[in-house]
């Protein structure tokens, strides 16, 4: 008798064994969680024919960050807020392409959830077909469900429930944490089914690349700039410098220094004094997933996780990958040597 496949298991069978591990779950988490994968597979088929269908380029609007958007962005924003919160497990909504979070009213349902995402990042790439993706975080509401507001929206990472990307790539993966571990399940785009493919996954606790913008040298702190030379050239200790390898899209960057090692730097510069990246949709997230793989993520003073927002769109310098590498960065950093 020929063999079938192997061990087959789809995300969504995944996620109710996550609900099995909270006796009395309501199955709001689940329907949410699989109400992101079915966004995940939507924004997947469209960013993957982009080059076959007239949604490349930008709409010329710019989003709240000043930036041009994408018609791919505004799409995958669209796709998010339909998808998610049919069955009303979602009290706020807030996106890195709206200036203001959406309130879901009462009457929608519990509410139980606040979802922040960043649809398409790295979208400035879709028309030279690189790699981009969409970074999602779960946090459970605070308040009462008549009372929702700031003090739900504007939480720490520390309390995220669950979070992960997707990164539209060679192949179209999720990445996931609720934390129990870093899962990754590839598309199989011929049945549409996210099938585990990266179980637990496990960052190196150091690495060989550094990834980032080193056009922007001239504009960062002292400090940093000689924190970035000795990583190039090697710290004492370590056998020879890192390989730089950056892409300009932070969830392609992010994911490999996931798998292979490595740290992701986005410094504060003078006319980003706060770095350029979100705290709440982008950094917070990530940092999640980086600390549950056994990585780390900091603004180079402490923990991003510990970090409260003080509104949707603050921005955080990052360093986020291997955790010792990210250590040493941080021990650097806020001590401003540089020189260790
Ligand atoms: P820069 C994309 O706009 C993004 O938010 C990340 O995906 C990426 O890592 C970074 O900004 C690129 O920024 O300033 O190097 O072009």
């Amino acid at each position: 008798m020929t063999q079938g496949p192997g061990n087959l298991q789809t995300i969504e069978s995944h996620i109710l064994e996550l609900q099995s591990l909270h006796p009395g779950a309501s199955g709001d988490f689940t329907g949410l969680l699989n109400d992101i994968t079915l966004a995940a597979r939507i924004i997947g088929r469209e960013v993957t024919k982009a080059g076959l269908v007239d949604i490349l380029g930008a709409t010329g609007e710019k989003n709240v960050q000043g930036e041009v958007v994408q018609k791919l962005d505004d799409y995958a924003n669209g796709v998010f807020m339909n998808c998610l919160g049919r069955r009303g497990q979602v009290c706020i909504l807030g996106s890195e392409e709206m200036a203001d979070p959406v309130y879901v009213p009462v009457s929608q349902g519990s509410g139980r959830y606040v979802v922040i995402f960043d649809p398409l990042d790295g979208s400035s790439n879709i028309d030279a077909n690189v790699s981009v993706g969409t970074i999602f975080g779960i946090w459970k509401r605070r308040s009462e469900r008549t009372h929702v507001g700031e003090q739900d929206l504007l939480q720490p990472g520390r309390d995220l429930v669950a979070a992960g990307y997707i990164v539209y790539g060679s192949s179209t993966m999720f990445v996931y944490s609720a934390g129990h571990g870093v899962h990754g399940f590839t598309l199989d785009p011929g049945i549409g089914e996210f099938l585990l493919s990266h179980e637990d996954i496990k960052t190196p606790f150091n690495g060989h690349v550094y990834s980032v913008n080193e056009g922007y040298a001239g504009h960062w702190p002292p400090e940093v700039r000689q924190v970035v030379e000795t990583l190039k050239t090697g710290r004492p200790g370590r056998d020879g410098g890192m390989s730089g390898r950056y892409i300009g899209s932070l969830v392609a960057d992010f994911h490999r220094n996931l798998l292979y090692g490595g740290t992701y730097l986005y410094p504060p510069t003078g006319s980003m004094p706060r770095g350029k990246l979100r705290l709440t949709c982008e950094a917070a997230p990530l940092a999640f997933i980086a600390e549950q793989a056994g990585g780390y993520a900091s603004d180079g003073q402490g923990p991003i996780l510990d970090i409260t927002p003080t509104d949707l769109h603050m921005r955080v310098p990052l360093y986020i990958g291997s955790r010792e590498d990210v250590l040493w960065i941080e021990k650097c950093l806020s001590e401003s040597c540089g020189k260790l």
